[in-house]
């Protein structure tokens, strides 16, 4: 046991934290009893778990073989890019092998042949899990560095990409970014996204290797040189907004743009050393638990945390079923040192028997009824138990009752419908002529203006008499001389002096007279 202690102690430096462990047996004085801590796993080389693609197909050498030469020795080019050689082939998997002492294996690109046209391509890295980076990113190219490149992040499995660093031998021709050094950030840019010209300049093939994104330099605003105050960091991790979701990746894409040149110019008469090499591509980050696990395992193909406190899920996003008397939380680093585990709690364990299916995080007890009830139902749920629908919400019946998407909002048509009540599979009530689950339709012979009216008119029905035409099912357009709803009056049986020897009638029959004229002009013209 002592010697256990003395083991666990000894490994919190490395894992620069504390929260690597979840639970001790402690003695107080009420007894030995465990005591809980937020915890997390350890760090670990994360391009053992990833899976790689390589775009545009055809990027990769050797198919069909192909000579390259090197900028060091441009005129000698011996060497041989041929995939269906095991000993000349680069694929993509040798970015990810462990470098032995000696010859780098690298995945290499096609050459430059197609110049003037750009060589893109892009790598991406998939890890089907939430990562928290804990070190730097650390790229290493063969034959030269790229001039430029850029690498995305992705949050949610590759859905959507953000920009993640810059990179380029002259920023602002590059992207149009002044050039900047993560070292120079502040504690409030520190999750800025920049462009840096520190690993796009050409010094030599051999010399400069590697390409980053300094995570270290960035943890090292708030923790300090060394990171020795690593407590200051997890104080901001918990607390700035963004910061730590900055650290946090499913994914990563390299965006070659432009590769090593070897001086200034391209020589259009030897585009056989310009290529893309990446011998190793370092990861090294935690899977994101939630601070609510300090083991992630890789089991049916990815990574899962071992979710501790009660949680489940791949990330523990969430309490275990019979554990929901409360909404789920993320464990705390605070308060330091130990951090809150912040557990899920058994139904039942905090107040009578009072479940609220994790919409509400308080129980209170009602004195004359003597019931128990859940305060402040969260998601739009209401009842004893959190466990119906708000009024104006139905129950989706393909989430369960601890679902945040459990009540969904019935979204009846203001106008079409009686109330913003629904039934159970969502339909609303509606108003006399309309239809439809939302009541936004009109039934046949109804037309919608503000609500469902009954059609006053209809062009296949005829309604509109003596030549009158139906205007949208709403009204009918009279000729002239006649009036009503449907045309159906003649204006002279209503006002004599509509008829014959008014001004206004013999002035519009001339009108229609010339009118008639009119159409038959250009006849007479070809005449
Ligand atoms: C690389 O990925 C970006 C999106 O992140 C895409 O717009 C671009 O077309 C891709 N390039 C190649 C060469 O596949
Ligand atoms: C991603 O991980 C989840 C959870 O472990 C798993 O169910 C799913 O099949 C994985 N998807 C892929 C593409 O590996
Ligand atoms: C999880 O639930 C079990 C069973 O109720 C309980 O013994 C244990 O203490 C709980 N764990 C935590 C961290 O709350
Ligand atoms: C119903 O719940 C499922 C499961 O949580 C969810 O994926 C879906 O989006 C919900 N439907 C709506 C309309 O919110
Ligand atoms: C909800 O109303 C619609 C339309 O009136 C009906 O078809 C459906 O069966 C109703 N659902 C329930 C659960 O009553
Ligand atoms: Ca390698």
């Amino acid at each position: 046991m002592l010697y256990l202690a003395a083991l666990l102690v000894h490994c919190v430096p490395l894992a620069m934290g504390q929260y690597d462990i979840c639970k001790s047996w402690v003695t107080t004085d009420d007894g030995p009893s465990w005591e809980f801590y937020a915890c997390q796993p350890k760090a670990m080389r994360m391009k053992d778990y990833v899976t790689v693609r390589v775009d545009p197909a055809g990027i990769t050498c050797g198919d069909p073989p192909e000579r390259f030469c090197t900028h060091e020795n441009p005129y000698l080019c011996s060497d041989e890019c041929d995939a269906s050689n095991p000993d000349l082939a680069h694929p993509p998997k040798l970015m990810f092998d462990s470098e032995d002492e000696g010859l780098a294996t690298y995945w290499q690109s096609v050459t430059w042949r197609r110049y003037p046209e750009p060589l893109l391509a892009n790598i991406t890295l998939s890890w089907n899990k939430s990562i928290e980076l804990t070190d730097d990113i650390v790229i290493t190219f063969e034959y030269g560095r790229p001039t430029i490149m850029m690498l995305e992040k992705s949050l949610d499995n590759g859905r959507t990409w953000h920009p993640y660093q810059y990179y380029a031998d002259d920023c602002m021709e590059a992207f149009s970014m002044p050039a900047r050094r993560v070292r120079d950030l502040s504690t409030t840019s520190a999750n800025r996204v920049l462009c840096t010209e520190e690993y796009s300049r050409w010094a030599g093939s051999k010399k400069e290797k590697t390409v980053r994104f300094e995570v270290r330099d960035r943890f090292a605003i708030f923790a300090g040189p060394d990171l020795k105050n690593m407590d200051n960091l997890y104080t901001r991790l918990e607390s700035a907004k963004g910061l730590k979701d900055f650290f946090t990746i499913t994914d990563l894409r390299m965006r070659l743009l432009r590769p090593a040149l070897g001086g200034t110019y391209v020589q259009r008469e030897n585009l056989y050393k310009y290529f893309y090499a990446v011998s190793n591509i370092e990861v090294t980050g935690r899977c994101k638990c939630n601070l609510h696990a300090n083991l992630c395992t890789f089991k049916e193909g990815s990574l899962q945390c071992e979710c501790e406190h009660n949680t489940t899920g791949q990330d523990c996003g969430k309490c275990k079923k019979n554990f929901r008397s409360r909404s789920w939380r993320a464990g705390s680093y605070l308060p330091l040192p130990n951090g809150s585990p912040n557990a899920c709690a058994a139904a039942g364990s905090a107040f009578g028997n009072c479940e609220c299916y994790g919409h509400s995080n308080r129980c209170s007890y009602i004195d004359f009824l003597n019931v128990v009830t859940c305060v402040s139902c969260k998601h739009n749920t209401r009842g004893q138990h959190c466990q119906h629908c708000r009024l104006g919400f139905y129950r989706n019946s393909s989430a369960e009752l601890d679902d945040e998407n459990v009540c969904i909002e019935c979204n009846c048509n203001q106008i079409g419908s009686m109330h913003d009540r629904c039934n159970e599979t969502g339909y609303c009530e509606c108003r006399e002529g309309a239809t439809g689950p939302k009541c936004d339709d009109c039934l046949p012979n109804y037309y919608w203006r503000q609500g469902c009216f009954p059609n006053v008119c209809d062009d296949e029905l005829l309604l509109c008499q003596n030549g009158g035409t139906c205007y949208q099912n709403q009204r009918c357009i009279c000729p002239v001389g006649f009036k009503g709803v449907l045309c159906q009056q003649s204006r002279c049986e209503v006002d004599k002096k509509d008829c014959d020897g008014a001004p206004g009638a013999r002035g519009s029959l001339a009108a229609v007279a010339l009118g008639m004229l009119a159409l038959q002009l250009p006849g007479w013209v070809d005449l």
